[in-house]
């Protein structure tokens, strides 16, 4: 009998050109405080290197992302939506969105679905799971750009596969964990590999 594989995909920073979009917003909001360009970001908070920085530039970058249409003009990341349609179409496979929405509420949620449809489709507004707890998700795999994920479970069905990012793709070499360089690399590998 066949077994149908379930993937769960981060939005930001494997759909969603988070990093990228924060940067142009923040640099235009704030033109003489200093920046952290993106190749030199390290650690998945930005919030808290730029407070690394100076202290006080931690509250203005959460301003960027608290901000009204953030999320939702965020730039798809080169090959996601492509990748995304195609994964979703194949025989077999179930793809889900599986994100975490900031605790301040008034935009990120709403904006969220808006993007989905936007860019995926509305046939995607069913495939999206927010939730700050993704170890309580079952699936195949989950392809995030967040080093590690934990949560209430301690041990979760997923495997997690690293998606490279500006803040991640220096770490040390983890033989525990693949990677997914970007949406060029061979993703569809990745899947068959689950499948055997
Ligand atoms: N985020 C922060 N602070 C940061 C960087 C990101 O709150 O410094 C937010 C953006 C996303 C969430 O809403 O955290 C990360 O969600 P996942 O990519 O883990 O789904």
């Amino acid at each position: 009998e066949k077994r149908r594989l379930r993937v769960l995909l981060d939005m930001d920073g494997v759909i969603a050109d988070f990093e990228g979009g924060f940067l142009n917003k923040y640099r235009e909001r704030f033109p003489s405080e200093p920046f952290i360009p993106l190749e030199d970001r390290r650690g998945f908070w930005v919030s808290a290197q730029y407070g690394d920085m100076r202290r006080d530039l931690c509250e203005k970058a959460i301003s960027i992302w608290e901000s009204k249409n953030f999320f939702l003009e965020l730039e798809p990341l080169p090959g996601a939506v492509e990748a995304v349609k195609e994964m979703s179409k194949m025989e077999n496979t179930d793809v889900f969105i599986c994100t975490s929405p900031i605790k301040h509420y008034s935009y990120c949620p709403f904006e969220k679905y808006a993007w989905i449809e936007k860019h995926l489709g509305p046939e995607f507004l069913e495939k999206i799971i927010l939730t700050k707890d993704k170890t309580i998700v079952t699936g195949d795999i989950l392809i995030d750009d967040k080093p590690e994920i934990l949560g209430v479970e301690p041990s979760p069905s997923w495997e997690h596969v690293l998606f490279t990012a500006c803040h991640n793709k220096h770490l040390p070499p983890n033989t525990s964990q693949r990677r997914l360089l970007s949406w060029a690399d061979d993703w569809r590998g990745l899947l068959e590999s689950k499948r055997q």
